[in-house]
């Protein structure tokens, strides 16, 4: 391929990627010490997905928004999906909730009470309902479920509970719905979490089928954990069913995108282009919330830093890695890979950008919008939007 065709290709392929955005990001959140509320945040589901319409209008690549139930509740969820359709958008993954509920202190589908478990499955189940309701393709499960002493609760029984839940749910997805299943090595459990790796995540979701598929959080791991790794091996066993994109520098999994390490959001896109993950079967989700910082731009800078790595995983020259990689030329190999991190994929992405309708410079559209400060005027009062764990 010649640049230039190699540079028109690598537009085309930006051009059709998407990045979800999240409901929970546009509402006020915090940490267990404080929530600094926001002016302007959010006060209902609809609120969110204005919020949401100015993310896509900017960046002309995030048409899906994900809701968290009960978060988001609503009496109507088609009338709901009616009205982001009017906005341009789509409801993107159902996200449910079994961790903010007194009855779940000793865990949801784990739980040693029956009558408990009942209750998990019986939220689950609706989320399934929502997603008839609101066309969408995925149900993302994540579970707090776990124990924070050994000998508090049977490690093994409990995976017997979770599987009998997990079968229960899968039963009742329809055909072109799919249930995402996320691991998170601890928090808010401190011993063993019921769901803690991509190991456990997978042998749940090899046993169930096909609609079941493991999701990526990219700040549910410990410290120094191979992540591409993950995604490569995810990619070969066709069990990768998306992302939910954020970064973390100790422990809290929430902060943008590609703010903590550029290098790993390039190198996982790098491993989900050459294993054929660049479809839109692998959902690319953000995940994260904005606690002390302006939450609309935060996650425009987020959807730009995820579409700034993919596109230079997009520019990766495969035949000269191939051709260092077959002659077992260590540095050269390196050097490939590190050409296409070193460039400077901005004016690319802009052109990208521009392309589609959107603008070549999606921060300061925003701010000359106005958009801000009209928000700030209107949305005086009402509850703050939840976040979670
Ligand atoms: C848990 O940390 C998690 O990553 C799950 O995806 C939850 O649904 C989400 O955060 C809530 O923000
Ligand atoms: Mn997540
Ligand atoms: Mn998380």
């Amino acid at each position: 391929m010649t640049g230039r065709s190699a540079v028109s290709a690598v537009k085309a392929a930006l051009k059709s990627q998407t990045v979800e955005t999240p409901s929970w990001a546009f509402g006020n959140s915090g940490t267990r010490f404080k929530v600094f509320a926001q002016p302007g945040v959010p006060r209902t589901p609809d609120e969110k997905l204005a919020d949401a319409a100015r993310v896509h209008a900017h960046t002309g690549v995030a048409p899906t928004v994900a809701l968290h139930i009960p978060w988001d509740r609503v009496d109507d969820y088609a009338a709901l999906a009616a009205r982001a359709r009017e906005r341009g958008l789509r409801v993107g993954t159902i996200n449910s909730n079994v961790f903010q509920d007194n009855d779940y202190k000793l865990g949801s589908v784990t739980h040693p009470d029956a009558a408990v478990r009942r209750k998990a499955l019986g939220h689950l189940l609706e989320c399934v309902d929502v997603m008839d309701a609101t066309g969408s393709r995925d149900l993302k499960l994540w579970f707090s479920d776990g124990t924070n002493y050994p000998g508090q609760d049977d490690i093994s029984a409990r995976q017997g509970r979770l599987a009998e839940a997990l079968a229960a749910v899968y039963e009742r997805l329809g055909d072109d719905q799919r249930m995402l299943l996320e691991y998170k090595l601890f928090e808010p459990a401190f011993y063993a979490t019921d769901v803690p790796d991509w190991g456990t995540a997978y042998a749940h979701c090899l046993k169930l089928g096909e609609k079941a598929q493991v999701v990526v959080d990219t700040g549910h791991h410990a410290p120094g954990t191979n992540i591409e790794f993950i995604v490569a091996l995810l990619l070969r066993e066709k069990k990768l069913g998306g992302f939910d994109f954020n970064s973390r520098f100790y422990a809290d999994d929430d902060l943008m995108a590609g703010a903590a390490d550029p290098f790993q959001l390039f190198r996982i896109m790098y491993e989900v282009i050459r294993g054929g993950g660049y479809t839109p079967e692998t959902a690319f989700m953000l995940d994260q919330c904005h606690n002390i910082e302006e939450k609309i731009p935060a996650i425009i800078r987020s959807v730009m830093n995820v579409q700034e790595a993919t596109a230079k995983a997009l520019l990766v020259d495969a035949e000269a890695l191939g051709a260092a990689q077959r002659s077992g030329d260590v540095l050269a190999a390196n050097a490939v890979l590190m050409d296409a991190f070193d460039t400077d994929v901005r004016p690319l992405v802009a052109e990208a950008r521009t392309e589609l309708g959107a603008d070549a410079d999606p921060v300061a559209a925003y701010h000359a919008s106005g958009y801000g400060e009209k928000i700030v005027a209107e949305r005086v009062g009402g509850t703050q939007a939840g976040w979670g764990a």
